[in-house]
């Protein structure tokens, strides 16, 4: 067993894809002649597809056949797909890259857990995919967030113990899943949402070298 690994969050950690997850509902939202905010949007964070389309038809009080589901939840992604299409590593969120080199350097275990069924070719077209020793994401998973399941597979495949593990989050449900997991949660964000993590930092550009220095020993 390696001593400690690391594991990212995608969306809100490492990239925000979330904007254009919003727009992707809203434009659902819109076609079946309801609203979606920014506000709603918040409730969608680390959530899987099947459970933010729920949400989404809840919040419109649209009521859909298993043929209009599965249809609506294709539709939502192949939107999604288009949004991202031009996404390249400008959109990396600030001092992502840093810490993710200064963890490599010192030959320490990198994974991905993220709910996301698009996550690998997320992070080969902003250029970050080599990172990473494992990736677990919606492909793999049967449980959504803030079931740990996501965070405990990434830590048997780093081959490092879950309470060696450090995770990033920037979603309550993130955080709940590393939680249980028993695993050091860093929430990413608001620290007010996220107060239930373990640490709490604005974005990376506050997460100084001593700092992971003294997570790694
Ligand atoms: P997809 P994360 C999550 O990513 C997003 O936060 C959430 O809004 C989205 O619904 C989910 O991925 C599924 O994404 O439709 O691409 O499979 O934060 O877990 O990296
Ligand atoms: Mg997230």
């Amino acid at each position: 067993m390696k001593q400690t690994g690391f594991i990212f969050d995608l969306d809100g950690v490492i990239v925000d894809t979330a904007k254009y997850h919003y727009l992707a509902w809203k434009k659902l939202a819109n076609e079946l002649g309801f609203e979606f905010t920014h506000e709603q949007n918040e409730l969608f964070k680390g959530v899987s597809r099947k459970r933010c389309l729920e949400i989404l038809l809840e919040i419109g009080k649209v009521k859909a056949t298993q043929i209009q589901f599965d249809q609506w939840m294709i539709e939502k992604n192949e939107d999604y797909l288009e949004y991202i299409k031009h996404m390249d590593a400008s959109e990396i969120l600030p001092d992502v890259p840093k810490v993710l080199k200064y963890l490599k350097d010192k030959n320490i275990p990198i994974a991905l857990g993220s709910a996301s069924k698009n996550a690998q070719p997320i992070l080969e077209k902003v250029d970050l995919l080599s990172y990473f020793d494992v990736i677990v994401d919606g492909n793999n998973v049967t449980k959504a967030k803030p079931d740990p399941e996501v965070f405990l597979m990434a830590a048997e495949q780093l081959g490092v113990k879950p309470e060696k593990c450090i995770v990033f989050e920037d979603a309550v449900a993130g955080i709940e899943a590393a939680n249980a997991a028993k695993m050091i949660s860093i929430g990413i964000g608001d620290a007010e949402i996220l107060a239930a993590a373990k640490y709490n930092f604005s974005d990376f550009t506050q997460i100084d070298v001593s700092f992971l220095n003294t997570l790694i020993s």
